[in-house]
């Protein structure tokens, strides 16, 4: 800040945005992209107020907390904790064979049951006591920028509205069962934690393409990554480990076409995401988390940021 006048005059339109210095620097309610409670006609709650309304709810209280309080416990309802409870049922049933090993090790500190829906508060004290990882509730989809830079402070933004229970074999977009059974079992694992931080560390400073590139790393290992192991491959990624939908696609293809898998390299151009529009039609393949570990950190020593 003693330069702070300087250094704006010196580059100009170079970095508009504040590098982070620590997650106070980073806010979870600025920059909320799409579906907050604004629902595409194309949503599955698009027709339902009863469900609309319950996610503005939750979204505003998501905004209003700071870090370092606890974050609130919701109340939910027995419909919704009738989703959580089939979308456990289906995907324990999956596990075993499409999961990775250290999926499997990290889910049972969790005991998760079909009748009680987690709360956010006590997973985030279960990873800051194993990894040193926080959960900080958030409205909707954070501006790319801002949810990579937190994972470089070992924060996770994670959502707590429920997805809409007319599919719950796919959503296109978080929810709080993607977060707890696709997310948190991993950040529990001090490897894959670190996979996390280096894409978070990476996109501090970063160039909006940057971001872009870094943003479909963080897509295609955090979110959709799979895994080689003995007795074939494996899901890592969340997306795949919170879909039954997908996670049952992506080893038969059962839907009508076979994905692709292709080896990760992080310094090459990545497909575009599919967002939105179903299930991926590639995936990536690694050979561990220490290994993309490495590979991800020799692309964020090529930014020569560090
Ligand atoms: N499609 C995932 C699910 O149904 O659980 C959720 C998302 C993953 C990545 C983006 S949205
Ligand atoms: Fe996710």
């Amino acid at each position: 800040a003693r330069h702070g006048g300087y250094t704006q005059l010196a580059e100009p339109s170079k970095q508009v945005r504040k590098i982070p210095r620590s997650i106070h620097d980073i806010s979870n309610g600025d920059h909320i992209l799409g579906f907050g409670a604004e629902l595409a006609e194309d949503h599955p709650g698009y027709h339902d107020e009863e469900y609309k309304k319950r996610r503005s709810y939750i979204g505003d209280l998501a905004k209003l907390h700071k870090i370092g309080e606890p974050i609130p416990c919701l109340e939910y309802t027995d419909e919704e904790i009738k989703i959580w409870g089939d979308i456990l049922e289906k995907l324990t049933q999956l596990y075993p064979t499409h999961a990775c090993k250290r999926y499997l090790d990290t889910f049972q500190l969790f005991n998760f049951v079909p009748d009680r829906l987690p709360q956010l508060q006590e997973l985030s004290e279960v990873l800051m006591m194993r990894t040193g990882w926080q959960i900080r509730p958030v409205a909707g989809l954070l501006h790319p920028t801002d949810f990579l830079n937190a994972l470089a402070f070992r924060t996770f933004h994670s959502t707590q509205y429920i997805r809409h229970g007319s599919n719950p074999m796919y959503t296109p977009e978080p929810d709080v069962c993607h977060e707890i059974l696709g997310h948190i079992p991993l950040l529990a694992d001090p490897e894959f934690a670190n996979v996390a931080q280096v894409i978070g560390m990476a996109s501090l400073g970063a160039s909006k393409e940057e971001i872009w590139h870094l943003t479909k790393l963080y897509w295609y290992t955090v979110e959709f990554g799979t895994v080689k192991e003995r007795d074939g491959v494996k899901a890592f990624g969340a997306g795949l480990l919170s879909s039954f939908g997908e996670l049952e696609h992506m080893l038969s293809g059962e839907d009508g076409y076979m994905p692709i898998f292709e080896d990760l390299d992080p310094f090459k151009k990545l497909p575009k995401m599919n967002y939105k529009d179903g299930f991926q039609k590639k995936y990536f393949l690694c050979e561990s988390f220490s290994d993309v570990a490495s590979k991800l950190t020799a692309y964020a020593r090529s930014l020569q940021r560090f």
